[in-house]
Protein backbone atom coordinates (compact mmCIF):
# COMPACT_ATOMS: atom_id res chain seq x y z
CA UNK A 1 0.00 0.00 0.00
CA UNK A 2 1.31 3.78 -1.24
CA UNK A 3 0.95 6.05 1.80
CA UNK A 4 0.40 9.49 0.80
CA UNK A 5 3.00 12.23 1.43
CA UNK A 6 2.41 15.47 3.33
CA UNK A 7 3.54 18.25 2.63
CA UNK A 8 3.34 21.79 4.98
CA UNK A 9 3.61 24.59 2.82
CA UNK A 10 4.31 28.45 4.28
CA UNK A 11 4.01 31.41 1.85
CA UNK A 12 1.17 28.80 0.35
CA UNK A 13 -0.57 32.01 -1.01
CA UNK A 14 2.60 33.53 -2.00
CA UNK A 15 3.50 33.11 -6.30
CA UNK A 16 5.82 29.99 -5.44
CA UNK A 17 3.50 28.55 -2.99
CA UNK A 18 0.34 28.34 -5.38
CA UNK A 19 2.57 26.51 -7.93
CA UNK A 20 4.02 24.56 -5.43
CA UNK A 21 0.55 23.20 -4.09
CA UNK A 22 -0.02 23.03 -7.90
CA UNK A 23 2.62 20.57 -8.48
CA UNK A 24 2.62 18.14 -4.97
CA UNK A 25 -0.99 17.83 -5.36
CA UNK A 26 -0.53 16.15 -8.89
CA UNK A 27 2.08 14.18 -7.48
CA UNK A 28 -0.17 12.80 -4.98
CA UNK A 29 0.93 14.85 -1.69
CA UNK A 30 -1.31 15.99 0.84
CA UNK A 31 -0.87 19.54 0.97
CA UNK A 32 -1.07 22.19 4.34
CA UNK A 33 -0.66 25.68 3.78
CA UNK A 34 -0.33 28.07 6.48
CA UNK A 35 -2.34 31.07 5.57
CA UNK A 36 -2.10 34.47 8.11
CA UNK A 37 -5.23 36.34 8.09
CA UNK A 38 -5.56 39.40 6.30
CA UNK A 39 -8.99 41.75 5.67
CA UNK A 40 -9.94 39.93 2.23
CA UNK A 41 -8.81 37.01 0.67
CA UNK A 42 -9.85 35.68 -2.74
CA UNK A 43 -7.19 32.88 -3.18
CA UNK A 44 -6.59 33.82 -6.82
CA UNK A 45 -3.23 32.57 -7.23
CA UNK A 46 -4.44 29.01 -6.06
CA UNK A 47 -7.54 28.84 -8.25
CA UNK A 48 -8.57 25.21 -8.27
CA UNK A 49 -6.06 24.37 -6.35
CA UNK A 50 -7.32 26.06 -3.33
CA UNK A 51 -10.06 22.92 -2.95
CA UNK A 52 -7.45 20.32 -3.19
CA UNK A 53 -5.34 21.30 -0.14
CA UNK A 54 -6.12 22.24 3.47
CA UNK A 55 -5.54 25.66 4.38
CA UNK A 56 -4.52 26.56 8.29
CA UNK A 57 -4.36 29.45 9.87
CA UNK A 58 -1.45 31.15 11.73
CA UNK A 59 1.47 32.93 11.14
CA UNK A 60 5.23 32.65 10.77
CA UNK A 61 6.29 34.51 14.22
CA UNK A 62 4.08 32.59 16.38
CA UNK A 63 6.01 29.37 17.58
CA UNK A 64 3.34 27.91 19.49
CA UNK A 65 0.68 27.75 16.69
CA UNK A 66 2.94 26.65 14.35
CA UNK A 67 4.26 23.79 16.84
CA UNK A 68 0.75 22.39 17.42
CA UNK A 69 0.49 22.18 13.49
CA UNK A 70 3.38 20.32 12.97
CA UNK A 71 2.99 18.13 15.66
CA UNK A 72 -0.65 17.77 14.50
CA UNK A 73 -0.42 17.73 10.91
CA UNK A 74 2.80 15.56 11.16
CA UNK A 75 4.14 16.51 7.87
CA UNK A 76 6.99 14.73 5.68
CA UNK A 77 8.37 17.53 4.48
CA UNK A 78 8.11 21.78 5.00
CA UNK A 79 8.55 23.97 2.36
CA UNK A 80 9.26 27.21 3.90
CA UNK A 81 8.50 29.87 1.26
CA UNK A 82 6.53 32.44 3.80
CA UNK A 83 8.59 35.45 4.26
CA UNK A 84 8.73 39.67 3.63
CA UNK A 85 9.82 38.44 0.15
CA UNK A 86 10.65 42.83 -1.41
CA UNK A 87 13.81 44.10 -1.32
CA UNK A 88 12.88 47.31 -1.37
CA UNK A 89 10.74 47.18 1.12
CA UNK A 90 13.09 45.60 3.20
CA UNK A 91 14.71 48.89 3.88
CA UNK A 92 11.60 50.24 5.16
CA UNK A 93 10.52 48.12 7.51
CA UNK A 94 14.09 46.48 8.30
CA UNK A 95 13.09 45.07 11.72
CA UNK A 96 10.21 42.98 10.02
CA UNK A 97 12.18 41.86 7.75
CA UNK A 98 14.42 40.73 10.01
CA UNK A 99 11.71 38.69 11.80
CA UNK A 100 9.82 37.55 9.12
CA UNK A 101 12.75 36.53 6.65
CA UNK A 102 15.43 35.55 9.41
CA UNK A 103 14.18 34.57 12.73
CA UNK A 104 11.05 32.40 11.70
CA UNK A 105 13.01 30.14 10.25
CA UNK A 106 15.20 29.61 13.96
CA UNK A 107 11.37 29.17 14.78
CA UNK A 108 10.96 26.22 12.01
CA UNK A 109 14.16 24.30 12.79
CA UNK A 110 13.48 24.66 16.57
CA UNK A 111 10.01 22.88 16.71
CA UNK A 112 11.39 20.11 13.75
CA UNK A 113 14.16 19.34 16.46
CA UNK A 114 11.47 19.20 19.55
CA UNK A 115 9.09 17.45 17.56
CA UNK A 116 10.48 15.35 15.23
CA UNK A 117 14.03 15.46 13.30
CA UNK A 118 12.93 13.61 10.27
CA UNK A 119 10.81 15.57 8.57
CA UNK A 120 12.42 17.47 5.88
CA UNK A 121 12.85 21.04 5.28
CA UNK A 122 13.34 23.37 2.07
CA UNK A 123 14.32 26.92 2.92
CA UNK A 124 13.70 29.57 0.13
CA UNK A 125 17.02 31.16 -0.02
CA UNK A 126 17.79 33.45 -2.81
CA UNK A 127 20.22 34.90 -5.06
CA UNK A 128 20.29 38.16 -3.10
CA UNK A 129 23.28 36.91 -0.78
CA UNK A 130 25.88 37.34 -3.31
CA UNK A 131 25.21 41.10 -3.83
CA UNK A 132 26.19 41.00 -7.43
CA UNK A 133 29.41 42.43 -7.11
CA UNK A 134 30.92 43.15 -10.49
CA UNK A 135 33.52 40.04 -11.38
CA UNK A 136 31.90 37.68 -9.00
CA UNK A 137 29.43 36.62 -11.73
CA UNK A 138 28.22 33.68 -12.76
CA UNK A 139 27.39 32.95 -9.19
CA UNK A 140 27.49 29.06 -8.08
CA UNK A 141 27.54 27.77 -4.54
CA UNK A 142 31.08 28.77 -3.69
CA UNK A 143 31.01 32.26 -4.70
CA UNK A 144 31.27 34.72 -1.44
CA UNK A 145 28.39 36.22 -0.43
CA UNK A 146 27.96 39.90 0.51
CA UNK A 147 24.23 40.73 1.19
CA UNK A 148 23.43 44.27 0.02
CA UNK A 149 19.81 44.85 1.08
CA UNK A 150 17.97 43.79 4.80
CA UNK A 151 16.34 41.07 3.17
CA UNK A 152 19.75 39.65 1.74
CA UNK A 153 21.09 40.04 5.41
CA UNK A 154 18.12 38.15 7.12
CA UNK A 155 18.51 35.44 4.32
CA UNK A 156 22.03 34.73 4.98
CA UNK A 157 21.15 34.32 8.76
CA UNK A 158 18.29 32.13 7.53
CA UNK A 159 20.94 30.16 4.86
CA UNK A 160 23.30 29.41 7.79
CA UNK A 161 20.75 28.40 10.11
CA UNK A 162 19.36 25.75 7.82
CA UNK A 163 23.61 24.73 7.52
CA UNK A 164 23.97 24.43 11.17
CA UNK A 165 20.82 22.58 11.79
CA UNK A 166 22.02 19.88 8.80
CA UNK A 167 25.61 19.67 10.10
CA UNK A 168 24.71 19.99 13.68
CA UNK A 169 21.60 17.56 14.19
CA UNK A 170 21.55 16.00 11.09
CA UNK A 171 18.63 17.55 9.91
CA UNK A 172 17.25 17.08 6.11
CA UNK A 173 17.75 20.74 5.72
CA UNK A 174 18.24 22.44 2.48
CA UNK A 175 19.09 25.76 1.05
CA UNK A 176 17.20 26.28 -2.69
CA UNK A 177 19.52 29.51 -3.44
CA UNK A 178 17.00 30.85 -6.30
CA UNK A 179 17.63 33.61 -8.64
CA UNK A 180 14.82 35.77 -9.88
CA UNK A 181 11.84 34.04 -10.89
CA UNK A 182 8.27 35.21 -12.28
CA UNK A 183 5.41 34.33 -13.46
CA UNK A 184 1.92 35.88 -14.19
CA UNK A 185 1.10 35.10 -10.91
CA UNK A 186 4.10 37.55 -9.80
CA UNK A 187 2.86 39.87 -6.80
CA UNK A 188 2.08 43.86 -8.84
CA UNK A 189 5.15 45.47 -6.96
CA UNK A 190 7.96 43.49 -8.53
CA UNK A 191 9.51 44.69 -11.67
CA UNK A 192 8.69 42.36 -13.94
CA UNK A 193 4.99 42.47 -12.85
CA UNK A 194 4.73 46.09 -12.35
CA UNK A 195 6.15 46.53 -16.37
CA UNK A 196 3.79 44.26 -18.09
CA UNK A 197 0.95 45.65 -15.90
CA UNK A 198 1.59 48.65 -17.09
CA UNK A 199 2.03 47.97 -20.58
CA UNK A 200 -0.96 46.19 -20.63
CA UNK A 201 -3.02 49.31 -19.12
CA UNK A 202 -1.04 51.36 -21.34
CA UNK A 203 -2.03 49.59 -24.66
CA UNK A 204 -5.75 49.51 -23.77
CA UNK A 205 -5.52 53.99 -23.23
CA UNK A 206 -6.07 53.00 -19.01
CA UNK A 207 -2.14 54.36 -18.20
CA UNK A 208 -0.25 57.47 -19.58
CA UNK A 209 2.95 56.21 -18.92
CA UNK A 210 5.46 53.57 -16.86
CA UNK A 211 7.62 54.61 -14.28
CA UNK A 212 10.66 53.24 -13.28
CA UNK A 213 13.70 53.10 -10.75
CA UNK A 214 17.21 51.99 -11.73
CA UNK A 215 16.67 50.01 -15.53
CA UNK A 216 20.54 49.35 -15.52
CA UNK A 217 20.13 46.42 -13.14
CA UNK A 218 20.54 43.42 -14.45
CA UNK A 219 18.67 40.15 -13.48
CA UNK A 220 18.78 36.23 -14.09
CA UNK A 221 14.91 35.97 -14.59
CA UNK A 222 13.61 31.98 -14.83
CA UNK A 223 9.98 31.09 -14.59
CA UNK A 224 8.32 30.31 -11.14
CA UNK A 225 6.51 27.05 -12.67
CA UNK A 226 10.25 25.36 -13.49
CA UNK A 227 11.46 26.79 -10.08
CA UNK A 228 8.94 24.88 -8.05
CA UNK A 229 9.63 21.32 -9.93
CA UNK A 230 13.16 21.69 -8.33
CA UNK A 231 12.03 22.71 -4.79
CA UNK A 232 10.84 19.27 -4.90
CA UNK A 233 13.74 17.17 -6.05
CA UNK A 234 15.56 18.68 -3.64
CA UNK A 235 13.90 17.17 -1.07
CA UNK A 236 14.02 13.64 -2.88
CA UNK A 237 17.78 13.27 -2.26
CA UNK A 238 19.69 10.97 -0.14
CA UNK A 239 21.91 13.39 0.90
CA UNK A 240 20.23 17.37 1.78
CA UNK A 241 22.48 20.28 0.07
CA UNK A 242 22.29 23.94 -1.54
CA UNK A 243 22.18 24.56 -4.96
CA UNK A 244 22.20 27.20 -7.31
CA UNK A 245 19.19 27.44 -9.67
CA UNK A 246 18.66 30.31 -12.21
CA UNK A 247 18.88 30.25 -15.97
CA UNK A 248 22.04 31.17 -17.20
CA UNK A 249 20.82 34.42 -18.87
CA UNK A 250 21.27 37.44 -17.48
CA UNK A 251 19.14 41.19 -18.78
CA UNK A 252 18.78 44.70 -17.67
CA UNK A 253 15.45 45.63 -16.47
CA UNK A 254 15.61 48.15 -19.62
CA UNK A 255 15.41 45.05 -21.87
CA UNK A 256 12.49 43.47 -19.64
CA UNK A 257 10.76 46.92 -20.42
CA UNK A 258 12.00 46.72 -24.63
CA UNK A 259 10.39 42.87 -24.70
CA UNK A 260 7.15 43.40 -22.68
CA UNK A 261 6.65 46.79 -25.24
CA UNK A 262 7.53 44.74 -27.96
CA UNK A 263 4.83 41.82 -27.44
CA UNK A 264 2.27 44.39 -27.16
CA UNK A 265 3.12 46.35 -30.57
CA UNK A 266 5.22 48.82 -29.54
CA UNK A 267 8.96 50.07 -30.48
CA UNK A 268 10.51 51.52 -27.75
CA UNK A 269 13.31 54.50 -28.22
CA UNK A 270 15.40 55.53 -25.61
CA UNK A 271 16.36 59.12 -25.47
CA UNK A 272 18.31 60.85 -22.76
CA UNK A 273 20.60 59.61 -19.09
CA UNK A 274 20.08 58.48 -15.71
CA UNK A 275 17.11 60.41 -14.39
CA UNK A 276 16.16 62.14 -17.25
CA UNK A 277 16.41 59.40 -19.30
CA UNK A 278 12.46 58.82 -21.40
CA UNK A 279 11.24 55.55 -23.38
CA UNK A 280 9.33 56.79 -26.50
CA UNK A 281 6.98 54.77 -28.94
CA UNK A 282 8.65 55.21 -32.00
CA UNK A 283 5.73 55.52 -33.98
CA UNK A 284 3.69 58.37 -32.26
CA UNK A 285 7.01 59.82 -30.31
CA UNK A 286 4.61 59.69 -27.12
CA UNK A 287 6.68 59.73 -23.64
CA UNK A 288 6.01 55.82 -22.88
CA UNK A 289 8.80 55.20 -19.91
CA UNK A 290 10.44 57.92 -17.76
CA UNK A 291 12.47 57.45 -14.34
CA UNK A 292 11.04 58.37 -10.72
CA UNK A 293 14.15 58.44 -8.63
CA UNK A 294 11.19 57.37 -5.61
CA UNK A 295 12.05 53.58 -7.06
CA UNK A 296 15.51 53.80 -6.48
CA UNK A 297 16.90 51.97 -3.41
CA UNK A 298 19.17 53.19 -0.87
CA UNK A 299 21.41 49.75 -1.78
CA UNK A 300 21.18 48.13 -5.11
CA UNK A 301 22.79 44.92 -6.39
CA UNK A 302 23.98 45.60 -10.06
CA UNK A 303 24.08 42.54 -12.07
CA UNK A 304 22.76 38.96 -10.93
CA UNK A 305 23.48 35.53 -13.16
CA UNK A 306 23.38 32.23 -11.86
CA UNK A 307 25.78 29.16 -12.51
CA UNK A 308 23.10 26.56 -12.48
CA UNK A 309 25.23 23.79 -13.20
CA UNK A 310 25.44 21.70 -9.93
CA UNK A 311 21.99 21.34 -10.05
CA UNK A 312 22.02 20.39 -13.54
CA UNK A 313 24.37 17.78 -12.85
CA UNK A 314 22.98 16.37 -9.38
CA UNK A 315 19.18 17.07 -9.76
CA UNK A 316 18.62 16.89 -13.59
CA UNK A 317 17.02 20.00 -13.39
CA UNK A 318 17.69 22.44 -16.51
CA UNK A 319 14.87 25.36 -16.63
CA UNK A 320 12.49 25.38 -19.78
CA UNK A 321 11.38 28.65 -19.82
CA UNK A 322 14.08 31.75 -20.50
CA UNK A 323 13.92 35.60 -21.11
CA UNK A 324 11.81 35.89 -24.14
CA UNK A 325 9.21 33.09 -23.37
CA UNK A 326 8.91 34.57 -19.94
CA UNK A 327 7.85 38.38 -20.96
CA UNK A 328 5.52 36.75 -23.53
CA UNK A 329 4.20 35.07 -20.92
CA UNK A 330 3.09 37.59 -18.90
CA UNK A 331 2.58 40.17 -21.34
CA UNK A 332 -0.53 38.03 -22.47
CA UNK A 333 -1.67 37.30 -19.89
CA UNK A 334 -1.80 41.16 -18.07
CA UNK A 335 -3.34 41.54 -21.74
CA UNK A 336 -6.00 39.61 -21.09
CA UNK A 337 -6.71 40.62 -17.84
CA UNK A 338 -6.95 44.41 -18.49
CA UNK A 339 -9.08 43.31 -21.61
CA UNK A 340 -11.11 41.22 -19.28
CA UNK A 341 -11.56 44.56 -16.99
CA UNK A 342 -9.37 42.90 -14.12
CA UNK A 343 -6.23 45.19 -14.08
P1 LIG B 1 5.56 36.20 -2.31
O1 LIG B 1 4.69 36.04 -3.52
O2 LIG B 1 5.83 37.54 -1.77
O3 LIG B 1 4.89 35.29 -1.16
C1 LIG B 1 5.27 35.40 0.19
C2 LIG B 1 4.34 34.56 1.02
O4 LIG B 1 4.72 34.67 2.40
C3 LIG B 1 2.86 34.97 0.95
O5 LIG B 1 2.07 33.81 0.94
C4 LIG B 1 2.68 35.73 2.26
O6 LIG B 1 1.36 35.76 2.71
C5 LIG B 1 3.53 34.86 3.17
N1 LIG B 1 3.88 35.52 4.44
C6 LIG B 1 4.57 36.66 4.63
N2 LIG B 1 4.68 36.94 5.93
C7 LIG B 1 4.02 35.95 6.60
C8 LIG B 1 3.76 35.68 7.97
N3 LIG B 1 4.20 36.50 8.93
N4 LIG B 1 3.08 34.57 8.29
C9 LIG B 1 2.62 33.73 7.33
N5 LIG B 1 2.82 33.93 6.01
C10 LIG B 1 3.52 35.04 5.65
O7 LIG B 1 6.97 35.49 -2.55
P2 LIG B 1 7.43 34.45 -3.69
O8 LIG B 1 7.93 35.21 -4.86
O9 LIG B 1 6.41 33.40 -3.83
O10 LIG B 1 8.74 33.85 -2.99
C11 LIG B 1 8.65 32.72 -2.13
C12 LIG B 1 9.88 32.69 -1.24
O11 LIG B 1 11.05 32.60 -2.05
C13 LIG B 1 10.09 33.93 -0.37
O12 LIG B 1 10.65 33.49 0.84
C14 LIG B 1 11.09 34.76 -1.14
O13 LIG B 1 11.82 35.58 -0.27
C15 LIG B 1 11.95 33.67 -1.76
N6 LIG B 1 12.58 33.99 -3.04
C16 LIG B 1 11.84 34.45 -4.08
C17 LIG B 1 12.45 34.69 -5.30
C18 LIG B 1 11.66 35.19 -6.49
O14 LIG B 1 12.28 35.67 -7.43
N7 LIG B 1 10.34 35.05 -6.49
C19 LIG B 1 13.82 34.43 -5.46
C20 LIG B 1 14.54 33.93 -4.38
C21 LIG B 1 13.89 33.68 -3.17
P3 LIG B 1 0.31 36.89 2.22
O15 LIG B 1 -0.32 36.34 1.00
O16 LIG B 1 -0.61 36.99 3.38
O17 LIG B 1 1.08 38.15 1.96
O1 LIG C 1 13.69 44.30 -8.62
C1 LIG C 1 14.95 47.33 -10.21
C2 LIG C 1 15.31 47.08 -8.76
O2 LIG C 1 11.83 44.08 -6.96
C3 LIG C 1 14.52 43.90 -9.67
C4 LIG C 1 12.55 39.12 -4.99
O3 LIG C 1 11.74 38.08 -5.43
O4 LIG C 1 14.33 38.53 -6.49
C5 LIG C 1 13.45 39.58 -6.12
O5 LIG C 1 14.19 40.72 -5.69
C6 LIG C 1 15.41 45.05 -10.08
C7 LIG C 1 16.09 45.77 -8.91
O6 LIG C 1 13.29 42.08 -7.54
C8 LIG C 1 11.88 49.26 -10.21
O7 LIG C 1 16.05 48.16 -8.22
C9 LIG C 1 13.81 49.35 -11.17
O8 LIG C 1 17.41 46.05 -9.26
O9 LIG C 1 11.66 42.86 -9.16
P1 LIG C 1 12.50 43.36 -8.07
P2 LIG C 1 14.61 41.90 -6.68
O10 LIG C 1 14.92 43.08 -5.85
O11 LIG C 1 15.68 41.42 -7.60
C10 LIG C 1 15.21 38.08 -5.44
C11 LIG C 1 16.06 36.96 -5.98
C12 LIG C 1 14.48 37.75 -4.20
O12 LIG C 1 14.93 36.91 -3.42
C13 LIG C 1 13.37 38.66 -3.79
O13 LIG C 1 12.49 38.00 -2.89
O14 LIG C 1 14.59 46.05 -10.70
N1 LIG C 1 13.82 48.25 -10.38
N2 LIG C 1 12.64 49.99 -11.08
C14 LIG C 1 12.63 48.16 -9.78
N3 LIG C 1 12.15 47.23 -8.91
C15 LIG C 1 10.87 47.40 -8.47
N4 LIG C 1 10.35 46.49 -7.63
N5 LIG C 1 10.10 48.49 -8.86
C16 LIG C 1 10.56 49.43 -9.73
O15 LIG C 1 9.85 50.37 -10.07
Amino acid sequence: MNIKKKAFITGVTGQDGSYLAELLVKKGYDVVGLDRRCSERDYWRLGETRNKIKIIEGDLMEYESLRRIIETEKPDEIYNLAAQSHVGSSFKTPLTTLDMTGKSVWILLEIIRAVDQKIKIYQASTSELFGGDPGTEPQNEKTPFNPHSPYAIAKLAAFHMIKLYRESYGIFACNGILFNHESPRRGEDFVTRKITIAVARIKAGKQEVLELGNMDAKRDWGFAGDYVEVMYEMLQQDKADDYVISTGETHTVREFVEESFRVAGYEIVWEGKDEKEIGKDKKTGKVLVRINPEFFRPGEVPLLLGDNSKAKKVLGWTPKVTFKKLAKMMMEDDLEKVEKGLL
